[in-house]
């Protein structure tokens, strides 16, 4: 086995205050949904992937299972594969295997999630090399290491381009557009608009996991900025939004209070919301249209039969 690179570009742990402490002085109050994934919000995480109501996850697996073979005729052998948010690696495990890329490169914003994803995949594939690096890709972010003979393919895999605003979205896809440069390609799994009971089913399981996965943001502001925030105090609320194509989840006070963040005091309104996550549904030609305005080409895409779930392979000008 070879050993991992790794590079930690991430972001001094003063950005979880400084970005709190923005949020809650935004009215509505919010804090961006990266700050889930602690080891505890990314293990939620993977718990919300295995509840029955969440189609994503196993609709996205068994779309890269059936189309493997021509995602790897479309990509060609030995390209450098990059991973963002690398999660559980079982997708990018079926990737790995059709593609037999040169250089593996999975970046996350969280670090042991990353180490322990990247190690296995190292062990389990002797032949590969894993180049991993924890960065915040919400922010501007280069490569780390660049091998120009190899065409590059970005992997954005369980439609996390829903936590963008649309117009991010553009700007996100026209920095990767840019990373993997010319004669690159972008893989990119997105969530399709459907039927409003089975999206709000998959963001409300009756097992309560997304609930705990959203009520875990507070005690992590808990655990790392010494705050005082009652989970018992707090509600989940997540509903589709029509008008703006979205779910959103929010956490909800349930009375009057005040909360100790680092030294500060904040007062909630009963029923006022804390905005955690907008996760945007596309349909096809949505996506296309971002697509256009950041410089990518749409070549292929795969749907399920229940027309749950979309896999885009984009392709940057020759
Ligand atoms: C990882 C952002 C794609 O939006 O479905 C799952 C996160 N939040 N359940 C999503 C999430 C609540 C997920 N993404």
């Amino acid at each position: 086995m070879r050993a991992i690179r790794f590079y930690d570009r991430h972001p001094a742990p003063a950005s979880l205050r400084d970005e709190v402490f923005q949020g809650m002085a935004r009215r509505p109050r919010a804090i961006p949904p990266k700050f889930f994934y602690d080891s505890r919000g990314s293990a939620l995480f993977e718990a919300i992937c295995r509840t029955p109501e969440y189609y994503p996850t196993r609709t996205e697996i068994a779309l890269l299972r059936a189309h493997a073979g021509e995602i790897a005729t479309l990509i060609g052998t030995d390209c450098l594969l990059v991973e963002l948010g690398s999660g559980s690696s079982e997708k990018v495990r079926l990737l790995l295997e059709a593609l037999r890329p040169g250089v593996y490169m999975p970046i996350d914003i969280s670090k042991d999630h990353l180490l322990a994803s990247a190690h296995g995949l190292a062990a389990d594939y002797p032949w590969l090399d894993v180049h991993a690096a924890c960065v915040d890709y919400s922010a501007a972010w280069r490569l780390p290491y660049c091998p120009q003979h190899l065409k590059k393919v970005a992997f954005f895999p369980g439609s996390s381009i829903g936590n963008f605003e649309p117009d991010e979205a553009v700007a996100f896809l026209r920095r990767l557009a840019a990373v993997v440069g010319r004669e690159g390609g972008v893989l990119i799994g997105v969530d399709l608009k459907k039927d409003i009971a089975v999206l709000n089913a998959a963001y409300n399981d009756a097992q309560g996991v997304t609930a705990a996965f959203n009520l875990n943001l507070l005690a992590r502001i808990n655990r790392e900025l010494g705050a005082d925030f009652d989970l018992e105090c707090f509600g989940h609320l997540a509903f589709y939004n029509e008008t703006r194509g979205r779910i959103e989840m929010h956490l909800v006070s349930r009375c009057r209070q005040k909360v100790h963040i680092a030294g500060a005091q904040f007062a909630f309104g009963e029923g006022e919301r804390l905005h955690t996550e907008c996760s945007y549904k596309y349909r096809v030609e949505e996506l296309h249209a971002l697509a256009h305005r950041a410089g990518l080409s749409p070549v292929e895409v795969w749907i399920d039969p229940d027309g749950l779930f979309s896999l885009h392979y984009l392709a940057t000008a020759r």
